[in-house]
């Protein structure tokens, strides 16, 4: 073997080494490059650090001393580089943690979504604050009825045919959907001795659906019960509230009607807000519109609650909200009021 063979074989100068680590250190810019180099230079098996020991004995003996130490610098030099590079790693990627993490304080907020009160219950509040004033409180009872009073009560006993006209949601045996209010006010006169000044706001249902009707909808009901109410009573006061919930100048009139639970009874027509009784689409006409049912209780529900019809006597009256809503905010489909469509909603 000659010497330049000799030369050729032997391994490669560690002193050299540090140099081409130090190039890479510095191109690698994440923890993915800081591993590869780690393992390229410091691996077990194939790392440059642990060939260049293995390759010792290749190394002529007279040399195989300042081979070792030389080595030995190197993967000092590796080592010490490594660690620093981690270091400067680390920092570096907490500096782009705390940028991100940092409120920018100049973007516009966020505004929170907020509710709003649905129109119809708009309209309630609106009817039950004009009674509050007359007199009278909100009373609330369960939308799932006793078949008793939702109808027996009401002077409807079962097989009466004013049922037929009330379209009912039926459930279990003697179970309903009610499909008026007045159950509430059957409960109440039950539960209380007169006097009773009370309105009963809520959803009943009813399986009706078109454009004007919806199967659930919503009513508010009216009853007074004392010694000596008079039909005088009911007309005064429907007037005083039908002129708060519309105009002062807004025209009443009661036509005669029949309900089972009132005698007598009446449809009660306001002349129309939109045309102030001219005439026009609306009232088709007419001048008027019906706007709600009422009438002397009935002696025999008032029988049917324990209350003494010789010493009590009371009105009642009934109207659907719903409708007052849509007229109130141009609402054309009853079913709009329902859908829940936020662009509706907000523009009322
Ligand atoms: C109406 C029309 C007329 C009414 C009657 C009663 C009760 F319970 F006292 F008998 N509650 N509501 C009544 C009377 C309801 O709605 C069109």
């Amino acid at each position: 073997m000659t010497p330049e063979e000799a030369s050729a074989q032997r391994p490669a100068d560690p002193g050299a080494l540090a140099g081409r680590f130090e190039e890479e250190a510095a191109a690698v810019g994440d923890r993915g490059g800081w591993d590869e180099l780690r393992i390229r230079w410091m691996g077990r098996k194939q790392g440059i650090v642990r060939g260049l020991l293995a390759n010792m004995k290749d190394v002529p003996p007279q040399e195989r001393r300042d081979y070792g130490q030389a080595v030995n610098r190197l993967k000092t030099a590796v080592e010490e580089g490594l660690e620093r590079l981690e270091g400067e790693l680390e920092e570096r990627e907490r500096a782009v943690a705390q940028r991100s993490a940092a409120v920018d304080v100049t973007l516009p907020g966020r505004r929170p979504a907020v509710g709003a009160v649905h129109p119809t219950n708009l309209v309630i509040r609106d009817m039950a604050q004009i009674f509050a004033e007359l007199g009278f409180s909100v009373a609330e009872g369960p939308e799932v009825e006793s078949d008793y009073h939702n109808f027996t009560a009401l002077n409807m006993p079962p097989d009466h045919p004013a049922r037929d006209t009330q379209d009912t949601f039926f459930l279990d045996p003697g179970r309903v959907l009610r499909t008026h209010t007045s159950p509430v006010q059957i409960r109440t006169m039950e539960a209380r001795r007169p006097p009773i000044k009370i309105i009963c706001p809520g959803r009943v249902y009813r399986n009706d659906n078109d454009l004007r009707h919806s199967p659930m909808f919503h009513q508010v009901e009216g009853l007074a019960v004392a010694e000596g109410i008079t039909f005088a009573d009911l007309k005064g006061t429907l007037e005083a509230f039908l002129k708060r919930l519309f105009h002062p100048d807004t025209g009443v009139r009661l036509r005669p009607s029949y309900f089972p639970f009132t005698e007598p009874s009446a449809e009660v027509d306001v002349t129309c807000p939109f045309c102030d009784g001219a005439g026009c689409a609306t009232c088709s006409g007419s001048g008027w519109l019906e706007i709600l049912g009422a009438g002397m209780v009935n002696p025999r529900v008032l029988e049917m609650c324990d209350i003494d019809p010789r010493r009590y006597s009371g009105f009642a009256f009934g109207m659907g909200v719903d409708r007052v809503a849509m007229s109130r905010y141009g609402v054309p489909n009853i079913r709009m009021l329902f859908d829940n469509d936020e662009r509706l909603l907000r523009q009322i």
